[in-house]
C-alpha cells in the first residue's frame, strides 16, 4: 500500500511546473489528488490524466486566486470533488503552491502590481488556510511554497521576496495554534526551478542559474515535490512551523 492510500490533497497552481509535479508525486504515493488551476484548463486535464494513468486518482478545480470571492470558488469545486469520490470534504493534505513571480528594477515596481502580487502569493494563502482548517482532519498536513529570496538578496525581485516573507509567517504562527491537533505547517523554499517556462530555454540564463546551486545544476519540480511528498508523510509529523531549504544548496553563501 503507497504511503497515503485514503488521503485526500489540493495542490494550487497544479496545471504546470512545481505544483504538477507535486500532485503527480501526491498521486502516485496514493492521495486522491485536487489538481487546482486557474486559466490552464486543458493542461489541469492532463495532469488529471497523467495521474490516472499512473493507478492514482484526481479531478481538477478551477479557481482564479487574488480576486473577491477566490477562497469560495475554490472550496465550492474542492468540496463537491471530495464529496462525490469519497462521501466527505475532508482535506487531509493542502500545498499551497500557486503563485506568481516578476523581475524588474524596483524602481519600475507599482502599487497595483505590488497588490494583486501580494494578493496570489501570501493574502489568498492566509485565507485558504483558514477555510482549509474547517475540513482538515487532526493529522493533517498543510505545506506553503515559499522561495530562497527571503533568504539572498536579490532587487529584481524585491516585491516577489516580501510576497513570500509575508508567506512563511504563516507556517510560523500557525504551527503553534495547530500543535493541540497535531497538524503541521511548513514552509518550503526552493531555489530556481525549471518550471518548464521560456526562460529556462535560453542557454545564458540556464548558465547562470545553474552555477547557483551547489550542485552546480537548475532545480527540477521533481525534486522539491519530493520534499513536499515528505512533509506530507507520516515521516515528517515531528516537523512543524519550519522553513525547509529544498534549493540545492543555493542559500549556503
Ligand atoms: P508556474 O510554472 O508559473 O505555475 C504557476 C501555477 O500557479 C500555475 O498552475 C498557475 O495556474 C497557478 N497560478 C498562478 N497565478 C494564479 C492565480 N492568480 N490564481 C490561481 N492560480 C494561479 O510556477 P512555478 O515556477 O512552478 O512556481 C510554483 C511555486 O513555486 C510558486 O509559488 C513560486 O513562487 C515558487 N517558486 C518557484 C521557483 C522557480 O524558480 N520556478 C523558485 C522558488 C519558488 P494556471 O497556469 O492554470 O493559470
Ligand atoms: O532566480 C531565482 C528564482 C527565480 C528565477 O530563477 C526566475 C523565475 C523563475 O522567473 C522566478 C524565480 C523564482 C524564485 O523563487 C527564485 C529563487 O527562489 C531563487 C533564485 C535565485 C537564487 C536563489 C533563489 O532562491
Amino acid at each position: 500500500m503507497e504511503r497515503l492510500t485514503g488521503k485526500t490533497a489540493l495542490v494550487t497552481g497544479s496545471s504546470r511546473g512545481i505544483g504538477r509535479a507535486v500532485a503527480e508525486r501526491l498521486g502516485r504515493d496514493g492521495a486522491l489528488v485536487a489538481v487546482h488551476y486557474s486559466t490552464g484548463a486543458e493542461a489541469a486535464e492532463e495532469v488529471v490524466a497523467t495521474i490516472e494513468k499512473d493507478g492514482g486518482r484526481a479531478f481538477a478545480v478551477r479557481a482564479e486566486l487574488g480576486v473577491p470571492g477566490d477562497v469560495d470558488t475554490l472550496f465550492d469545486g474542492l468540496g463537491a470533488g471530495l464529496e462525490e469520490r469519497t462521501g466527505s470534504t475532508s482535506l487531509d493534505i493542502l500545498v499551497n503552491n500557486a503563485g506568481v513571480m516578476a523581475m524588474g528594477q524596483p524602481e519600475d515596481v507599482t502599487p497595483e502590481m505590488f497588490d494583486r502580487m501580494m494578493a496570489v502569493n501570501a493574502k489568498a494563502p492566509f485565507f485558504i488556510v483558514q477555510r482549509a482548517l474547517t475540513v482538515v482532519p487532526d493529522g493533517g498536513r498543510i505545506i506553503n511554497i515559499t522561495s530562497g529570496l527571503t533568504r539572498v538578496a536579490s532587487p529584481d525581485q524585491v516585491m516577489y521576496g516580501m510576497t513570500k516573507g509575508a508567506l512563511e509567517q504563516i507556517a510560523l504562527h500557525f504551527s503553534r495554534h495547530l500543535g493541540p491537533r497535531r497538524i503541521t505547517i511548513n514552509s518550503v523554499a526552493p531555489g530556481s526551478t525549471d518550471n518548464g517556462g521560456e526562460l529556462f530555454r535560453i542557454p545564458e540564463v540556464r548558465e547562470v542559474l545553474s552555477k547557483l546551486s551547489t550542485f552546480g545544476e537548475i532545480g527540477e519540480p521533481a525534486a522539491v515535490a519530493d520534499v513536499v511528498a515528505f512533509l506530507a508523510s507520516e515521516d515528517a509529523r515531528w516537523i512543524t512551523g519550519a522553513f525547509i531549504d529544498a534549493s540545492g544548496g543555493t542559500l549556503l553563501g
